[in-house]
Order: C-alpha cells, then structure tokens, then sequence
C-alpha cells in the first residue's frame, strides 16, 4: 500500500459508449433506452482522437500519479478485446483494443494502473433485471440467471488481469453489503465476490481493491464527498469536476482549481486519496474545460509537491 498512501492523487477516466450521448453515464437507464435505442452509439464509437498518451500526461502534469480507466461501465459495453462477450470495443469501427494502449501509456509517464470495473451490467441478457436497469418498468423481462452472469463476471476480471501486465489497482461498481429494495438486493454473494476478490488477489498479488463488492477490500470509496475526518480505513474519495462521471457537454457547473486543491488538501490532511474524474469525450479527448482545471493544478502541484 505504499505507493498509494505515497501518491495521494490519481485520475478516474469514465469513457465508454455513454461519452457519444454526451450527457451522464447513466443515461441508458436515465431515460429508459432499450438495447436498440441505445445501439447508436455502439455503431459509431469511433474515437479518432484517443491518445492515452495525452490523458497520460495531463495526468502526469496535474500532479497526478495513478489513473484508473472504466474497463466497463454499468452499460457492459467493454472497451477491450474480451473473448466472453461482441459488446466489445473491437466490433465498432474503432475496432482495436482500448486498454493496451492505455496501460502502456501510463506505464511510459511512470503512473500506476487502476481498471474500474463494473460488476452491475445492463445489456447482458443474464443479468437479472434491477431497479437500476433500463428496463426496470417493462412488464416483460426475461428472469435472467444470476449463476450465468456471475461466470461472465469473474471470466472478464482474469482477462483483464491476465493479458497487460502488472495491475496496481481495481475499483469494483457497486453493491452494498445490505439488500435494498430499490436496486434489487444483489450482494456479495450474487456477485461471488469472496471468490472473485481471491481470484484477484492470486492473479496480482500486489494489487489493491476497493471495497464495493460489498466485503471488505484495501480502501473505502466516499463518493463525491469529503468525510468529515480521519478514517479508521484507508480510504480515497472519488470525485467529478462537474457532478457527471461521463462527459457532458452541456454541464459547465466547474468545480474550480482553487476548490479541487483545497479538497486534495483536505483529504490528504484526514490521511485520505483524492480520485478526481475526467470524463473525455465521444472522439477521445479531454475537453478544454477540464484540462484547464488540471492544469492549474498541476501549476499549484508543481510549487507545492514534495516527493
Ligand atoms: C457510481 C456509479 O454508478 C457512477 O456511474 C460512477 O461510476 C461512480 C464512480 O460510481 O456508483
């Protein structure tokens, strides 16, 4: 756990096929979008502008020291070349692994590697409708089969964690270790979770885990609030610039630099990590309102970080 008590400040990237929609991560289930109404933009993901080794750098200069990219978000569109699913990368015209090119570009700027993973999933026909679904209100949902899924789920962690090398880090999304009504009670044991987190832990012995498959992992993950004081776990908040985790383009409610620092500032005082998202949009970029922010605090970082 060193490097991550040492490195305090990492990037979250959520990109995938809700960055063409442009408008929140969740919007598949936001507005209740079927499958097909949702096709769009798996029919033209094409990021002609990805350069990981941009993001890599501004995240290097912002005074950034890990990064931690959405492998899969709750749409289960998969931005690598998995071998247990098509809704993957390398079936759009973009048609290449997303994730090599990442990896590598961290690993050149001497940042540590995080994947998100999202164990909720909304296009794979296994996964039991929940109140989280798209399809939650439709009268006639297929039952799904939680033990089909849960295959699915743990195959895709070992390709993930099989095929790039050293992973330093991995953020799960999400259960609660408590059923509540509204999603439909999934928990630790629908996920596998003991198994899978063993899994990880054989595959990449050093790596850290966090703690959203409802069992205790490495690090808890307040999300978009800073707690009130020290933890007795190690923890690391996760925050937006702008309240969306997904790029969205008409949302100019900017945290400002000056407000970003004094949160590092605050979670580093209480022995906390700031994770601090861009979300890049549909043709890959980070956009100028978010690489001004990072900018000046990496100016800030710059004068004020000591190694
Ligand atoms: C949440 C997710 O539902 C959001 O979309 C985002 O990924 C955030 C970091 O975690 O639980």
């Amino acid at each position: 756990m060193t490097w991550f008590t040492n490195d305090r400040f990492g990037m979250f990237v959520h990109w995938g096929l809700y960055s063409l929609a442009a408008r929140h991560e969740w919007v598949k289930t936001r507005e209740r979008m079927t499958d097909d109404e949702y096709r769009p933009y798996f029919d033209h993901f094409d990021p002609d502008r990805y350069d990981p080794a941009a993001w890599a750098r501004t995240a290097r200069v912002a005074g950034m020291r890990y990064v931690v990219l959405t492998t899969k978000h709750h749409d289960g569109f998969c931005l690598w070349d998995s071998d247990l699913t098509d809704y993957k990368v390398t079936n759009t015209p973009y048609g290449r692994d997303l994730v090599e090119p990442f990896v590598e570009a961290c690993r050149a700027e001497g940042l540590k590697v995080g994947f998100y993973h999202s164990l909720i999933d909304w296009h794979h026909p296994a996964f039991p409708v929940d109140g989280t679904h798209p399809q939650r209100d439709s009268q006639s949902v297929p039952a799904g089969d939680i033990a089909e899924y849960r295959r699915y789920l743990h195959g895709q962690v070992s390709e993930l964690l099989t095929r790039y090398g050293t992973i330093d880090y991995l953020f799960f999304d999400f259960s609660y270790s408590t059923r509540t009504e509204w999603w439909g009670g999934k928990g630790p044991e629908d996920w596998g979770s003991k198994e899978l987190l063993a899994t990880v832990r054989e595959l990449q012995p050093g790596i850290l885990v966090n703690d959203r498959l409802g069992i205790p992992g490495d690090f808890v993950t307040p999300e978009q609030y800073q707690p009130s004081g020290p933890l007795a776990e190690l923890w690391e908040a996760c925050q937006t610039l702008n309240g969306s985790w997904g790029y969205d383009r008409d949302n100019l409610d900017y945290k400002s630099a000056d407000l970003l620092i004094r949160m590092l500032v605050d979670g580093v005082s209480k022995g906390g990590n700031l994770l601090l998202n861009v979300g890049p949009n549909g043709r890959g970029e980070i956009d100028p309102h978010a690489a001004a922010v990072l900018a000046e605090i990496g100016s800030w970082m710059d004068l004020h970080e000591r190694a």
